[in-house]
C-alpha cells in the first residue's frame, strides 16, 4: 500500500487531502464539461485488461471518434507506448510509489493532451482494485474491469470498488470454460453494495460484448 494512501493516514489529514482532492476533481469535470468531452476513468486489477479495452475501442470506434488516453502506471510507459500505436494522443503519468491517481495529477495530465479536439477521454488508473476507488478524478463515468481469472468473490472482498463505479466490465469471457467464475454470482455480490451498477460481459480476444460498450461510450458522448 503506498504512503499517499488514505489507508495509511490518520482519519483527520486524510479527510483534508479528500477535501482539496474532490474541488480538483470538481475542477477538472468542469473542463471536461467546457470541451464537450465524455469522461471514463477505468480501474481495475493490474492484468484485468484495461489497455486491451482501450485498443480494441480505438478499432471499433477511432474513425468516429476523437479518442485521447491519460494512462496510470508506476513505472514505464508501456500503456501509453501501446495506445499511441493506434494513432491516439496518450500521455503516460507515473505514479512511482503511489497505488492510484489523483485529480491533481489527471489535471496535470489534460494540459498535456489536445482537449478542444476531442470527444472523449480515457484514463487508465493504475492497477489496483482498491486505491483508485477512494479518488474522484471528475469524470463521468467510472468503470471497473474485472476479468474472470480474479474470481468470482471480488465485489464482496472490495467492495469500495464495485460501490464507487458506474459499470463493472467482466472482461476475458472468452476463458469461461477454463475457470470457476460464477457471472450471476459476480452481479448479485456486486448490485448488494450498488444496486444500479451496470453490468456487461465481454472478450476483445474473440470480440463478444463490445456492441453493448460501444453504445455505453456513444450515449455518454452524445450526452455532454
Ligand atoms: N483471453 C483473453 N485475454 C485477454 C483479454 N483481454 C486482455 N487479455 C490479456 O490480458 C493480459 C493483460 O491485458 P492488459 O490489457 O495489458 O491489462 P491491463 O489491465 O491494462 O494491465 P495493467 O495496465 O498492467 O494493470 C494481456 O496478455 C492481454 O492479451 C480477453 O478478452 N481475453
Ligand atoms: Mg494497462
Amino acid at each position: 500500500m503506498c504512503d499517499n494512501c488514505g489507508c495509511t493516514l490518520t482519519i483527520s489529514p486524510a479527510i483534508k487531502i479528500l477535501d482539496q482532492q474532490d474541488k480538483q476533481a470538481l475542477v477538472n469535470i468542469q473542463i471536461f464539461r467546457e470541451n464537450r468531452i465524455f469522461s471514463l476513468n477505468i480501474m481495475g486489477s493490474p492484468g484485468s485488461g484495461k489497455t486491451s479495452l482501450l485498443e480494441k475501442t480505438i478499432e471499433l470506434l477511432g474513425d468516429r471518434l476523437k479518442i485521447g488516453v491519460i494512462e496510470g502506471d508506476l513505472e514505464e510507459s508501456l500503456d501509453a507506448e501501446r495506445i499511441r500505436q493506434k494513432g491516439v494522443p496518450a500521455y503516460q503519468i507515473t505514479t512511482g510509489s503511489a497505488c492510484h491517481l489523483d485529480a491533481f495529477m489527471v489535471r496535470h495530465a489534460m494540459s498535456h493532451i489536445p482537449l478542444s479536439d476531442l470527444d472523449i477521454v480515457f484514463i487508465e488508473n493504475v492497477g489496483n482494485l482498491v486505491c483508485p476507488a477512494v479518488y474522484s478524478l471528475g469524470v463521468d463515468c467510472n468503470v471497473v474491469v474485472l476479468s474472470v481469472t480474479e474470481g468470482d468473490d471480488k465485489p464482496a472482498k472490495y467492495p469500495v470498488m464495485f460501490r464507487f463505479a458506474q459499470v463493472l466490465v467482466i472482461s476475458k469471457s472468452d476463458l469461461l470454460p477454463y475457470v470457476d467464475f460464477d457471472i450471476s454470482k459476480v452481479i448479485s455480490l456486486a448490485r448488494k453494495v450498488n444496486p444500479a451498477i451496470k453490468v456487461m460481459e465481454l472478450s476483445i480476444k474473440n470480440n463478444i460484448g463490445m456492441d453493448g460498450w460501444i453504445n455505453l461510450l456513444n450515449y455518454g458522448v452524445k450526452g455532454t
